[in-house]
């Protein structure tokens, strides 16, 4: 066994958020767990065709530095993966956190010891590793979910999951594949896969609604424009809700006429920024009768895409509002299904039943396949904390207390588990914000908490129920006036079978979220118990 380490900051997680939690805590004597071979996190793992970001990257970069963001420049207005991964390594790289991080090396086990107010910290590589605070940077969707369809080990093909892609990448071509899964990442990855199969059978339980992403080579002007005005702009995506500076409406869609409406929803899908359908009005997630107009604009939009009518049919969402799941953003999805080789198969009315030795089974047929890529989702939200084994004050562990969902004060702190922070917890705006910036945010916030507790000779911080209490009410509140709450997603733990969890995303937007966060801090460390 190794002898322990001595730390002040165990960060999990070399993703976006992790890395720069290494840099604003440099000062400090901090190491970084990660999980992977590589850094990056989300943009390490999900490296399947067609990976790319749905937020313009000129705002999904780091606002840390003025010269990273000056002298960084995009090949094209939404990258894709690679090029994200380049730019996480050069960070890594030019602010020398390197030497600081453990790839390959899970944060396996935690145990807060009472004695001593220090957190003992085990790893996969057999680490143990003694520190005052932990900063889990573990990612809302870092744990792939695969469904337990039996007969995994029969198959005579591969099977692989689009967050766990090969990092050498897999030639497909002339493959008989099966892709199972339409949320955001098989919209992104169908039209590629579509371009090297043979046969693409694509296995949809829920249709998706879906944007064009806009996508095109960096717009030089674009860019020399924003990099003249970064610090302006980086401040007002701040005050905006989604921290992405899209137009937003102030209008509901009662004021408009039937073909004002029509005008301003052509003009948003094609407006070649991503989600801008969903601002079009101010009362989009608020009042059903609009949410159907936009709804049934895009629904129109499939059917004179595709042009089998009962597949268009079949692709059209029905029974949730747009917005309700995150709008995925694609290149040419719908137009996919116009190629002879693709075929779209309803696993909603005969739900997939097993894997065989040849392929796929679903309680209607069996589809003979090479390669079954499964673009299934994710654990999200808790998942990545869960699958820790977390063990708080009085020996309490983590997974037990959130077994019937997560309870977090400002989505930071969990009562009973003390110096332990987390980023992009339960609770927070996650995909509802731009990740990114949110991200750094956090980051921030507990960087000024941790420097406050030991400015001021504190050993320890917790939170208490009651705080936990008064942030659900909050979170409840808030999506109880949203129609977000009318869909089945990962935002409500309901995309896993058996998963529990409420309503885990914080709608309130993210302006309202940091004033409270900062209200909380500022009212002598309302919510919190320091000793
Ligand atoms: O995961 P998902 P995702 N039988 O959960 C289906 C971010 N992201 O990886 O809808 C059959 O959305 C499931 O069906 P249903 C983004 O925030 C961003 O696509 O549950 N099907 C669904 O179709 C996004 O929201 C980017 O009925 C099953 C799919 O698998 C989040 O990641 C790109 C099934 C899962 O969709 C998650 O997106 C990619 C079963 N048993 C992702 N279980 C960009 O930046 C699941 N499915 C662009």
């Amino acid at each position: 066994m190794k002898t322990a380490e001595y730390f002040d900051i165990v960060i999990i997680g070399a993703g976006f958020s992790g890395l720069y939690a290494l840099h604003r805590f440099r000062d400090y004597d901090v190491v970084c767990f990660e999980a992977g071979a590589g850094v990056g996190g989300t943009w390490y793992w999900n490296r399947y065709p067609g990976a790319r970001v749905d937020i313009p990257s000129m705002e999904y970069s780091y606002s840390f530095n003025e010269d990273l963001q000056q002298e960084w420049s995009w090949p094209e207005m939404f990258s894709a993966q690679p090029e994200l991964e380049r730019y996480v390594n050069h960070v890594a790289d030019r602010f020398e956190l390197r030497d600081r991080i453990r790839l390959s090396n899970a944060v396996k086990h935690m145990r807060f010891d009472e004695g001593t107010d220090r957190w003992h910290v085990h790893t996969a590589k057999g680490d143990h590793v003694i520190c005052k605070y932990v900063v889990a940077a573990t990612g809302a969707l870092s744990v792939p979910n695969a469904p337990p369809w039996p007969g995994r080990e029969k198959f005579k093909g591969e099977i692989l999951h689009t967050a766990a892609w090969p990092e050498e990448g897999i030639d497909l071509t002339g493959k008989r594949m099966g892709q199972i899964g339409t949320g955001s990442t098989g919209i992104q990855l169908a039209p590629i896969l579509a371009e090297q199969a043979e046969h693409l059978h694509i296995f949809q339980r829920t249709p998706a609604f879906s944007m064009p992403s806009g996508n095109r080579p960096m717009d030089f002007e674009h860019e020399r424009e924003w990099k003249e005005n970064y610090s302006e702009r980086r401040q007002k995506m701040m005050q905006t809700p989604g921290v992405s500076l899209l137009e937003r409406s102030s209008v509901a869609c009662s004021e408009y006429t039937e073909s004002q409406r029509q005008e301003l929803l052509e003009e948003a899908w094609t407006s070649q920024s991503a989600f801008q359908l969903l601002l079009t009005f101010s009362d989009i997630m608020t009042n059903r009768e609009t949410n159907e107009v936009v709804a049934d604009f895009v629904r129109q939009k499939i059917r004179a895409i595709v042009k089998d009518p009962a597949t268009a049919d079949l692709l059209c969402p029905k029974d949730y509002p747009i917005g309700a799941k995150r709008l995925c953003i694609d290149n040419g999805y719908f137009q996919t299904f116009n190629r002879p080789n693709v075929t779209l198969v309803d696993v909603k009315s005969a739900p997939i039943a097993e894997f065989t030795e040849n392929g796929l089974r679903t309680a209607e047929a069996e589809y003979e396949l090479d390669v079954i890529v499964t673009a299934t989702g994710f654990d999200a939200i808790t998942g990545a904390m869960t699958q820790i084994d977390i063990e708080g004050v009085g020996g309490r562990k983590l997974m037990d207390k959130w077994a019937d969902g997560p309870t977090a004060w400002l989505g930071l702190m969990v009562a009973g588990f003390p110096n332990l922070m987390m980023i992009h917890g339960p609770l927070t705006p996650g995909a509802q914000a731009q990740m990114l910036m949110v991200g750094e945010w956090q980051v921030n916030l507990v960087g000024d908490i941790i420097d406050s507790l030991e400015r001021d000779h504190y050993s320890r911080i917790d939170t208490s129920e009651e705080a936990e209490g008064w942030w659900a009410e909050e979170v409840n509140m808030l999506s109880h006036n949203t129609l977000h709450r009318f869909a089945n997603s990962w935002y409500n733990a309901k995309n896993i079978e058996g998963k529990k969890g409420g309503f885990m995303i914080y709608v309130g937007g993210f302006p309202r979220f940091a004033r409270l966060n900062n209200e909380a801090i500022a009212d002598g460390f309302r919510g919190f118990i320091r000793s």
